[in-house]
């Protein structure tokens, strides 16, 4: 449990210091938000995420492979403040939520720094570090890798499956996810 402790409280050194720099930097405001509306409000936007989510895991994991046992959710960024780079962290929980091996998960956190990167470049390699950290399977937290299935999923085997980012770009998951988010201000 030592271990457990000591990588909160590095993980909660890094959140203050991604704070702290974000702020500096003007990528974020002093209090931290999760822009993740209409998701919590409208069913159509939640409903098109879920489904997203199975189209992303389903052609990761390919046909006749499960998908989760639980329905796709997300927190937008989770504990990160957040101006503008919601869509990343979404997409990025879609492939945690989904899972798979460690190479996966690695894929999945540089995709998310590329992409925070483009917004906010002074938060990108803190929050990599962050979630390379706070993201592990094994942490009993909603954000771990493979949060879609009963703790612990832990990491699965290599399968010589597509890669995290190929499927990403060929869903057009990025661009799909923004759609959702923006789609409620018309649902009002
Ligand atoms: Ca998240």
């Amino acid at each position: 449990m030592t271990g457990l402790r000591d990588g909160g409280g590095v993980f909660a050194r890094v959140l203050a210091v991604a704070a702290a720099t974000s702020l500096l930097s003007g990528c974020t405001g002093l209090l931290a938000t999760t822009s993740i509306e209409p998701y919590t409000k409208f069913r159509d936007s939640r409903d098109g995420l879920e489904l997203l989510a199975e189209a992303y895991c389903r052609d990761k994991r390919g046909a006749g492979d499960r998908i989760p046992v639980y329905l796709f959710t997300t927190d937008g960024c989770s504990r990160w403040p957040d101006d503008g780079y919601a869509a990343c962290c979404v997409v990025h929980d879609i492939a945690y939520w989904c899972g798979g091996s460690a190479d996966d998960r690695k894929e999945a956190d540089q995709w998310l720094e590329r992409c925070v990167d483009e917004r906010c470049p002074g938060l990108s390699g803190l929050m990599y570090l962050g979630v390379r950290l706070g993201g592990m399977p094994w942490l009993p937290a909603p954000w771990r890798w493979g949060y879609g299935w009963e703790w612990p999923q832990g990491y699965e085997s290599a399968l010589p499956r597509r890669s995290v980012s190929a499927i990403l770009e060929g869903l057009q998951v990025r661009s799909q996810v923004e759609q959702q988010l923006q789609s409620g201000s018309g649902a009002r």
